[in-house]
C-alpha cells in the first residue's frame, strides 16, 4: 500500500511538474496571419478563434491576429513558410496561397471541377479532405478545420462577361500561383499575379483591368463596385481556407489546451464557413446587393459555362498531373456521387 501512495505521488507529481514547465514555456503572444482585414468573414473567423481560445484558456493562450499580410514579407504565397518556420503559429488562410509550397493544394483551383456547395463539402469531409490534411502535415503544418472565402467570381472595368471571347485581352490581377496564370492565358486574357494588396492599389489606378475573388467573402467587404462596374458568375473555382497551426509550436501544448485548441478551430471555421455563404446559398441577397451598388450582374447558365471549360481543358488536364492523377481521380468521384440523387430507403412492407 505504501509502495503504491509512493508510486503515485511521483507520478503526480511528475505530471503536475510537466505541465507547469510547459505553461512556463508557452509564449505570452502567439500569432495568427491572415491576409486579408477585419471587415471580412475571413478575418472575422480568426479574431473568433483566437478569442474563443483565451477565454478557454484562461489567457493563457494568447493569440494576436495580424490582418492585412503584416507578417510576410514579400509575397503572400510565402505565408505557409512562415508557419512552416513557425514565425506564424495560426494562420487562417487560403488554400491558393499555399498551393506553391503544397502542391496537392491546387485541387481546389482545377477550373470548373467542383460545380456547387455539396460537391465542395463532399471533398472536404471525405477522404480527399483527409489526404489534403496529410500533405499539410507533412510540409509542417496541422490542419485544424475548413473555412471558405467562397466561389471566385470575376469582377472588370470594361465590359460584361458572357462568353470567353469577352476576356480578350483583359488584364485580370491573379494571386501569385502559377495554375491561374495557366488558366487565364488559355482564356485569352492577359493575367498579371500581384498580392492583395497591391492589387487594391491596382485597381483605382486603373493598370488592371479585372480580377477574381468571391463575393461575400471579398467583393462586398471590399466594396469592388467602386473600382468596377462588372461582375459575372461563373463559378470557375472555389477557395476554401485551412485554419493551420504550425507543428513547431504545436508540439509545446499540452494535451488538454491541445484539445481546447481543437474544439474552438472547429467552432470558428464551422461560423465562418456559414457567414461566406449566406446571400448565396439558397438566396439572391448577395446579387441583389452588388446590383443595388450599381454593378452590372451576369449569371452564367450551364451552357455558357461549358464554352469556358472547354477553353481551359489542357490546364486542367496538365495540372491533375501535377496534382497527382489518383488524387484528382478521387475528388470527380466525390464529386460526381454529391450530384447522385439520393437514394431512398426502400418502403417498408407491412
Ligand atoms: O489575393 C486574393 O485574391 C485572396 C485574398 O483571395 C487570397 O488570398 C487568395
Amino acid at each position: 500500500m505504501r509502495r503504491w501512495v509512493g508510486i503515485v505521488t511521483v507520478v503526480l507529481f511528475a505530471l503536475g511538474g510537466a505541465a507547469a514547465a510547459s505553461a512556463a514555456n508557452y509564449k505570452p503572444e502567439y500569432k495568427m496571419s491572415i491576409v486579408v482585414g477585419p471587415t471580412t468573414a475571413w478575418g472575422q473567423g480568426g479574431q473568433k478563434f483566437a478569442d474563443l481560445v483565451r477565454e478557454r484558456t484562461g489567457g493563457k493562450i494568447n493569440i494576436k491576429v495580424y490582418y492585412s499580410g503584416q507578417l510576410y514579407a514579400g509575397k503572400q504565397t510565402n505565408e505557409f513558410m512562415l508557419i512552416k518556420q513557425g514565425v506564424a503559429d495560426f494562420a487562417l488562410g487560403s488554400t491558393i496561397n499555399w498551393s506553391t509550397t503544397v502542391k496537392e493544394l491546387n485541387l481546389f483551383s482545377l477550373p470548373f471541377l467542383i460545380p456547387d456547395y455539396k460537391a465542395l463539402d463532399a471533398i472536404e469531409d471525405g477522404p480527399v479532405g483527409k489526404r489534403i490534411y496529410r500533405a499539410l502535415e507533412e510540409k509542417g503544418a496541422l490542419a485544424l478545420g475548413w473555412g471558405e472565402n467562397g466561389f471566385r467570381e470575376i469582377t472588370n472595368s470594361k465590359r460584361a462577361i458572357k462568353k470567353p471571347e469577352d476576356l480578350d485581352g483583359l488584364k485580370v490581377r491573379v494571386v501569385g500561383s502559377p495554375i491561374f496564370i495557366d488558366t487565364f492565358k488559355a482564356l485569352g486574357a492577359n493575367p498579371v499575379s500581384m498580392n492583395w494588396g497591391e492589387a487594391l492599389t491596382a485597381f483605382q489606378s486603373g493598370t488592371v483591368d479585372g480580377q477574381e475573388n468571391p463575393v461575400t467573402g471579398i467583393i462586398i467587404p471590399y466594396k469592388l463596385w467602386t473600382v468596377h462596374k462588372y461582375c459575372t458568375f461563373w463559378h470557375y473555382v472555389i477557395d476554401p481556407l485551412i485554419l493551420l497551426a504550425s507543428n513547431e509550436t504545436w508540439k509545446t501544448f499540452d494535451r488538454k489546451d491541445q484539445e481546447i485548441l481543437r474544439k474552438a478551430a472547429l467552432e470558428a471555421t464551422a461560423w465562418q464557413k456559414a457567414e461566406a455563404r449566406k446571400g448565396l446559398l439558397g438566396s439572391t441577397a448577395s446579387i441583389d446587393e452588388l446590383r443595388k451598388n450599381g454593378m452590372d450582374v451576369t449569371v452564367l447558365t450551364a451552357d455558357e459555362i461549358k464554352l469556358f471549360k472547354a477553353k481551359t481543358k489542357p490546364v486542367y488536364d496538365k495540372w491533375a498531373k501535377e496534382i497527382g492523377a489518383d488524387l484528382v481521380k478521387a475528388a470527380e468521384e466525390a464529386v460526381a456521387r454529391s450530384a447522385a440523387p439520393e437514394k431512398k430507403p426502400a418502403p417498408k412492407k407491412k
